[in-house]
C-alpha cells in the first residue's frame, strides 16, 4: 500500500506524516505553518483514502474476475453522517493517523469535528442504508449502492424564539474529500414528450417515445470500507446536469445568457433532498427526481453486466439484484420494462420473468399518507410510455386476479395499480409489490400488519413473497466508533476484538451483569459520557446539567405517531407535582430532545415549541432546585447523535402501537446501555424478548387494544375528564402561561389532543406516568439499573445489522460472499 511503501523509511505514524504533510501541499496547497484545521481535515482524508482506494480497485479487479453476483441498492436517501473517523477505522489506521496528527501538534478531535456530515436523507430509511452500506462491505458481498448527489442535504435547524427555522445545509462547501467524478459514466435520461403509435412492418405495435428532453446524470462515487477486511463498495450517486443542446434556438439567436440559465431547470434535480419523512405531496420534481435516479441506475447497472462479453439478458438476472429501499425507486419497474421492450425488442413474458427475478422491495410504514401516489395527468405528462406500462402491468395483474376470485371486483378494485376514487392515481406501493419477487417489512410486528391490514390480497395471490428482515445498526459506528470508552471496556473484558464482526459476542458481558467491579466501570463510564454531553448542551443550549440526573433521551424525527407530546405531558406532570410539593422525592431529571419537523408540518413544528417554551420556563423555576432540566439540541443529525446516544440513561421509544415500523434509535441506544421505556411497537418488541421483560419499562395498549379501541369509538375527552391529574396538565398546555403575553401558541397541539387525539395520546398517559414512577424507582436502586444497563448491551448482538445483512443476502438476494485478497 502507498503506505506501507513508505513504512520502509520508518515508523507507520512517520509515514502518515509524511503522506499527510505532502497531501497538504498537493490538495491544499499549504505547508504545516499555515494548514488550517480544515486543511489538516483534507489532507488526513486524503492519506486514508489512498489506502481505501487501493482496497477498492483490488475490490473491483476480484469481483471482474469472477464476473460476480452483485446486489444494488436504491434508495433515494443515505444519512452517512461524517465519514473521516470511520473510514480511519476501517483502514485500521485510526490510531496511526490521530498520534501522527498528535506529533505534527494538531488536535485529532478539531480535526474530526471540521467534517460537515453528509446528511442525504431524512431519518430512520435513510440511515438504515447507510448501516446497510457499511455490513454489505464489511461482509465481502458484492455490492453498490445507487443515490443523488444532492447538492443540499437535509435542513440545518435553528431554533428562534423556540420555534424551528430551517436553513440549507451546504455540505459541500468546503468540498468532498472522498468523491471521485465518474464523467466517463454519464448517463443521458429523457424525460416529458409523447408517445408515437407506430407498427412494424409485421403490424405489431412498437411505441416510440419522442419529443423528449434530455437531461445528463454524472455518476459520483463514495469508497464505503468494510471494517476488518478488504472489500471497499461503491456508493455511486447521480448529479444531474443540463445537456450541451439545449435551446439551440435561443443560442443562436444571440441568447447566450438566456440559455445558459435556462440551464439551471437541468441542474435543479439533483439540488435538494426533499425534506419530507413520510408524506408525498405530489410534487412534479420530485418525480422527475425519482425517475433521473432510476434511469441513470439502471442505464449503468446494464452498462455493467454488457461489459463482460459473456453476459446477455439471459443471465441477466442471475447476476443482478436490485433491492427498492420503498417505493420511491420503483419506478425501475417500469423502467426495466419500457428498456426490455421498446429498445431490446423483447416479449412480454420474457420481461415480466427478468423484471421479478430482479426486484425485491423493502416496506417501511403503514401510514397511509406516507404511500405514494402520483396523479395520473402528472404522471402521463413526465413519463407518457411509462403510464402505458403501467396500464399493461395492471392488466396482467386483473387477469391473475380474475382467475383467482373470478368476478370479485372489489379485490380488483384495491389491488389496482391505479386508485380510481376521485383522482386517478397511480399507487407505487402496488406496482412495488407486483414487480417484485420479494416483499419484506423491517421488524416481525410491522411485516404481520404488512399483510394483515396493507396488503392481504397480494399477501393471497403471491402466497411467501411477504417476508421480514428485522433493521439493524452497524456497531462499528454506534459503538467502537461513538462510544470508545465502552468499546474498550468490552475488548478488555472479552479478551478479544471480535465483536464488532459477531455483535453477538456480546453475550460474554452477561456474566459479568453482577460483577460490582464490572458494574462501577460500566457505569463510570455512563457518566463520563453524560458529562461530556452535557458540555454540548451547555454549549448548544447554554444550560448547566448534572451528569449525576437521569439523562432521558427522545431523540427521532417530529412526528405525531411518535408522540413527543406524550413525553411533553409526563414533563408537565412532574413539574406541577413539584409545584404542588416542592419537598417531592422525584429522581432528577434531564429531558434530552432532538427532532427536526418537515417544513410544511406544522403540527410537527407547534410540539417543537412546546417542548422549548415549556423547557425554558422549568428551566429557570428556582424553585424546582435544577430536579428537572430540559434541552432540546437544536440540528438532530448523525454527528449528534453519536454524542447524545452513548450517555442516555432511558430511550424514549413511545409510539403509539402499530404506527412505528421499527425504529433503529431504539436499537443504537439498548446496545450502549440505555434502558428502553417504549410500547409495544415496532423492533421494540423483539428489544423485549431479546434483553427480558425485567430489563425494559414497557407501557401502553397493544395494537390488538389500539385496533379495539378504535372500533369501540375513542372518545379523548372522556380519558381527560376522568383523570384529573390529566386534565390538569393539557389544561396548563392550553393557557398562556409557558407564553406570556401570547394567546393559543399551542393551540395546534391542544386541539389535536381534545379534538381527536388520532395517536391516542391521552388513552396511554396514565399508563405512561405510571411505567415512569417504576423507572424512577429502577434508577434509585443503583446496583440494579447498572445490570439492567449491562444485560442490555450484551443482549442485543441480533441487532446488528450484519445479522440483518446475511438475512437479505440468504432469503432474498440469493447473494454469496466475495473474499478480497488484500
Ligand atoms: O426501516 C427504517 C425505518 C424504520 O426504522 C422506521 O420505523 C420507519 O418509520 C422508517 N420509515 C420511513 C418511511 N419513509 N417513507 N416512506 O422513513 O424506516
Amino acid at each position: 500500500s502507498t503506505l506501507g511503501r513508505m513504512c520502509a523509511a520508518s515508523t507507520p505514524e512517520e509515514a502518515m506524516k509524511e503522506l499527510i504533510l505532502s497531501h497538504l501541499v498537493s490538495t491544499r496547497a499549504r505547508s504545516a505553518a499555515t494548514a488550517t484545521t480544515y486543511d489538516w481535515w483534507i489532507a488526513t482524508s486524503h492519506a486514508v483514502r489512498d489506502t481505501i482506494y487501493e482496497r477498492f480497485i483490488a475490490t473491483k479487479a476480484t469481483h471482474k474476475a469472477k464476473n460476480v453476483r452483485r446486489v444494488y441498492y436504491l434508495s433515494l436517501e443515505y444519512l452517512m453522517g461524517r465519514l473521516f473517523e470511520s473510514n480511519l477505522l476501517a483502514a485500521g489506521l485510526y490510531e496511526t493517523a490521530r498520534s501522527a496528527l498528535g506529533q505534527l501538534g494538531v488536535n485529532f478531535d478539531e480535526v474530526r469535528e471540521t467534517e460537515l456530515d453528509m446528511g442525504l436523507g431524512n431519518g430512520g430509511l435513510g440511515r438504515l442504508a447507510a448501516c446497510f452500506m457499511d455490513s454489505l462491505s464489511t461482509m465481502d458481498y458484492p455490492a453498490l449502492g445507487y443515490g443523488i448527489y444532492y447538492e443540499f442535504g437535509l435542513f440545518k435547524q435553528e431554533f428562534v424564539n423556540g420555534s424551528q427555522v430551517e436553513h440549507p445545509d451546504r455540505w459541500r462547501i468546503f468540498g468532498d474529500p472522498w468523491e471521485v467524478l465518474r464523467a466517463e459514466y454519464t448517463q443521458r435520461v429523457p424525460l416529458y414528450g409523447r408517445v408515437e403509435n407506430v407498427f412494424d412492418d409485421r403490424g405489431n405495435y412498437r411505441p416510440r417515445w419522442v419529443d423528449t428532453k434530455t437531461i445528463l446524470g454524472v455518476p459520483h462515487d463514495v469508497p464505503v470500507a468494510g471494517y476488518g477486511t478488504n472489500t471497499v463498495n461503491l456508493l455511486r450517486l447521480w448529479a444531474s446536469k443540463a445537456t450541451d443542446d439545449f435551446d439551440l434556438a435561443a443560442f443562436n439567436s444571440g441568447g447566450y445568457v438566456e440559455a445558459v440559465r435556462d440551464k439551471s431547470v437541468g441542474e435543479s434535480i439533483s439540488k435538494v433532498l426533499y425534506p419530507n419523512d413520510k408524506t408525498e405531496n405530489g410534487k412534479e420534481l420530485r418525480l422527475v427526481q425519482q425517475y433521473f435516479f432510476v434511469a441513470c441506475s439502471l442505464r449503468d447497472i446494464i452498462r455493467r453486466h454488457f461489459r463482460k462479453p459473456d453476459n446477455t439478458w439471459a443471465n441477466f438476472a442471475d447476476k443482478v439484484a436490485v433491492q427498492l429501499n420503498d417505493t420511491h425507486p420503483a419506478l425501475a419497474i417500469t423502467e426495466l420494462m419500457r428498456i426490455l421492450i421498446d429498445e431490446e425488442n423483447m416479449g412480454r413474458d420474457a420481461t415480466w420473468e427478468i423484471i421479478t427475478r430482479t426486484f425485491a422491495y423493502t416496506n417501511h410504514t403503514l401510514l397511509p399518507e406516507a404511500l405514494e401516489k402520483w396523479g395520473v395527468p402528472l404522471f402521463e405528462r413526465v413519463l407518457p410510455r411509462h403510464l402505458q406500462i403501467i396500464y399493461e402491468i395492471n392488466a396482467r395483474l386483473m387477469q391473475a386476479i380474475e382467475a383467482k376470485w373470478p368476478g370479485d371486483n372489489e379485490k380488483k378494485r384495491v389491488c389496482s395499480l391505479i386508485e380510481e376514487n376521485g383522482q386517478k392515481m397511480v399507487r407505487m406501493a402496488n406496482l412495488a409489490v407486483v414487480g417484485s419477487h420479494a416483499v419484506n417489512g423491517v421488524a416481525e410486528l410491522h411485516t404481520e400488519l404488512l399483510k394483515k391490514h396493507l396488503f392481504p390480497e397480494f399477501d393471497a395471490l403471491f402466497p411467501g413473497k411477504f417476508q421480514n428482515k428485522t433493521n439493524g445498526i452497524t456497531p462499528r459506528r454506534w459503538l467502537l466508533q461513538s462510544n470508545p470508552r465502552l468499546a474498550a471496556l468490552i475488548t478488555r473484558t472479552l479478551h478479544h476484538h471480535r465483536w464488532p464482526r459477531e455483535l453477538d459476542e456480546l453475550r460474554g458481558l452477561e456474566r459479568m451483569a453482577d460483577d460490582a467491579a464490572f458494574q462501577q466501570e460500566f457505569m463510570a463510564i455512563k457518566r463520563a459520557n453524560k458529562v461530556d454531553l452535557a458540555a454540548v448542551v451547555k454549549a448548544e443550549c447554554g444550560l448547566e446539567v448534572s451528569p449525576d440526573a437521569l439523562f432521558d433521551v427522545q431523540i427521532k424525527r417530529l412526528h405525531e405517531y411518535k408522540r413527543q407530546h406524550l413525553n411533553l405531558l409526563h414533563i408537565l406532570t412532574l413539574y406541577r407535582r413539584l409545584l404542588q410539593n416542592p419537598s417531592l422525592d422525584v429522581v432528577p431529571r434531564v429531558f434530552i430532545f432532538a427532532a427536526k419537523a418537515a417544513p410544511g408540518y406544522d403540527l410537527a413544528k407547534n410540539i417543537i415549541r412546546a417542548i422549548n417554551l415549556v423547557g425554558a420556563k422549568i428551566n429557570q423555576d428556582q424553585r424546582l432546585g435544577g430536579k428537572l432540566k430540559v434541552a432540546f439540541l437544536p440540528n438532530y443529525r448523525v454527528s449528534l447523535a453519536e454524542k447524545i446516544i452513548p450517555a442516555a440513561d432511558l430511550s424514549e421509544q413511545i409510539s403509539t402501537a402499530g404506527k412505528e415500523a421499527s425504529g433503529t434509535g431504539n436499537m443504537k441506544l439498548a446496545l450502549n446501555g440505555a434502558l428502553t421505556i417504549g410500547t409495544l411497537d415496532g423492533a421494540n418488541v423483539e428489544i423485549k424478548e431479546e434483553v427480558g421483560d425485567d430489563n425494559i419499562f414497557i407501557f401502553g395498549m397493544t395494537v390488538d387494544e389500539v385496533e379495539a379501541l378504535r372500533a369501540r369509538g375513542y372518545d379523548p375527552q372522556a380519558v381527560y375528564r376522568a383523570d384529573e391529574e390529566l386534565k390538569a396538565v393539557v389544561d396548563w398546555l392550553g393557557s398562556d402561561f409557558f407564553s406570556p403575553g401570547e394567546h393559543e401558541a399551542f393551540g395546534a397541539t391542544h386541539h389535536s389532543l381534545l379534538g381527536g387525539d388520532p395517536f391516542m395520546v391521552l388513552a396511554d398517559y396514565r399508563a405512561y406516568c405510571d411505567c415512569q414512577a417504576r423507572v424512577d424507582a429502577a434508577y434509585r436502586d443503583r446496583v440494579r439499573w447498572a445490570r439492567m444497563a449491562i444485560l442490555n448491551t450484551a443482549r442485543v448482538g441480533k441487532f446488528s445489522s450484519d445479522r440483518t445483512i446475511r438475512d437479505y443476502a440468504d432469503q432474498i438476494w440469493n447473494l454469496p460472499r466475495v473474499a478480497v485478497e488484500g
